[in-house]
């Protein structure tokens, strides 16, 4: 699954701009981006030099975010890696140098030995790295200083923004992610998280999975919970909605929770048993709390997302084609009656997914791997974080005309 890390970039000798585009292709290669596909970068930001020489000349500074499956030792040895591999002599102490790579952050982990130590123990002392790092993870929260980032720039600054800061729209927001111990509703869920919001993390099976992810909104700034429940039960789906409810009154609710048809024992099941349980998570368990939180929501204000299928509109052979087709389609027309039902106070809208690499993209055949990409204008997969970056702007004020659409996040293919 992957520990969110972050890691700072700073160069001061020229070609300065080259340095940094070759760090972040070299980056690419030793760390494997495809792995998580969720890397972010600040913006380059020119700093004047702390400590050091006298005489050397202004740095460009950058802070990269990302999700590895490495160790934090392993992960330091690839960035010492690339160091060298760009020409980095070290002789001088805060010397001048073509890049320097600092592992800031490795999730909540505190560790000191003779190669590492983490938290970065200056990072919460300079401008040039706090200034990247807020831009991209504001939330993120220092593991000794019990401190978010935004907090730590404020400290250093002592300009501190008054309400959500910016890149922080969520703030003060609640969130139910349904479905969201792996894939795409783990990603919603730690978009939300980054963008401010509290998140209910809830889950079918695995607590630990889903203890995780609430550890992992932790980590950037959000309070979360985990309720876990069998949503193809009826009793039990109202039983996760009381307890949802009378734990934070959600002001938004995602409906992520889908039957897996298509990995492990579930993917050699009759056509029968795949349609029973598609109906009974996809379409009734989302009915049902749609409806349940629709209703609650409209008199305090809220928004729904609901998860469909692109090509539930346009058609797709075979069996999982012609189950996705009927349950997905099922959500996507019942949101738009939802959206009438609900307005003007709650906003009710649906994602359509195309191509989303989750567990079964993952272990696809070549086949359907290069279909997957044949059929989309963008030639790649989508990941799990391109359905979150809609589901963000979705739930977010900026989404405050939008009600009633299913909209198609599926690299644009349009047939
Ligand atoms: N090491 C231990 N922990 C870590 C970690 N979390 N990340 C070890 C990276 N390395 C870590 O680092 C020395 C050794 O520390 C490494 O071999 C690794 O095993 P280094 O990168 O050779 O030494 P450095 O960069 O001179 O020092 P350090 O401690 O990284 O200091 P800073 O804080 O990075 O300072 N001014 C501006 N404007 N912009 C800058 O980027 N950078 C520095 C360097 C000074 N002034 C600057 C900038
Ligand atoms: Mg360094």
């Amino acid at each position: 699954m992957g520990v969110t890390s972050y890691i700072a970039l700073g160069t001061n000798i020229e070609p300065r701009r080259k340095y940094l585009a070759v760090a972040s292709a070299q980056l690419s290669k030793y760390l494997d981006p495809t792995d998580t596909n969720d890397w972010r970068w600040s913006a380059t930001y020119e700093t004047a030099p702390v400590g050091g020489p006298a005489g050397q000349g202004p740095y460009l500074n950058q802070v990269l975010s990302l999700t590895t499956t490495l160790s934090a030792p392993e992960l330091l040895q690839r960035l010492l890696a690339v160091e060298t591999k760009l020409g980095r002599v070290r002789d001088e102490r805060w010397g001048p140098r073509t890049l320097d790579l600092d592992l800031l952050l490795y999730g909540d982990l505190v560790h000191h030995d003779e190669t590492l130590t983490v938290p970065h123990p200056r990072m919460h002392e300079r401008l040039f790295v706090l200034q990247p790092l807020a831009e991209i993870a504001p939330g993120a929260v220092h593991p000794v200083l019990k401190k978010t980032i935004a907090e730590l720039l404020a400290d250093l600054t002592g300009c501190r923004p008054v309400g959500p800061g910016p890149g922080r729209e969520l703030i003060g927001k609640d969130a139910l992610v349904t479905g969201s111990t792996s894939g795409i509703g783990r990603a919603i869920a730690l978009e939300l998280a980054a963008a401010g919001a509290n998140v209910i993390v809830h889950g079918s099976r695995s607590v630990e999975a889903a203890d995780a992810v609430a550890a992992e909104v932790r980590c950037r700034g959000g309070l979360s919970e985990v309720l876990m429940a069998d949503l193809r039960d009826p009793d039990e789906c109202r039983r996760f909605a009381e307890q949802a409810w009378d734990a934070t009154m959600p002001q938004i609710l995602v409906n992520n929770a889908g039957a897996d048809t298509l990995t492990g024992e579930a993917a050699s099941w009759p056509f029968e048993r795949k349609m029973e349980e598609l109906l009974a998570v996809d379409v009734k368990a989302t009915m049902f709390l749609s409806r349940h939180f629709g209703r609650l929501m409209k008199d305090w204000g809220g928004v729904i997302v609901n998860i469909g299928w692109d090509q539930a509109e346009t058609g797709m052979e075979g069996d999982s084609g012609e189950l996705f087709a009927a349950t997905k389609g099922a959500v996507m027309a019942f949101t738009r009656s939802l959206a009438l039902s609900l307005a003007p106070r709650v906003r009710v809208n649906c994602i359509a997914p195309g191509w989303i690499k989750t567990a079964w993209g993952q272990g696809a055949s070549a086949a359907w791997q290069e279909r997957a990409v044949r059929e989309t204008p963008l030639q790649r997969w989508g990941g799990p974080e391109d359905v979150a970056a809609l589901a963000r702007w979705l739930v977010s004020p900026a989404a405050s005309y939008i009600t009633g659409q299913v909209i198609r996040c599926n690299g644009g293919a349009v047939r």
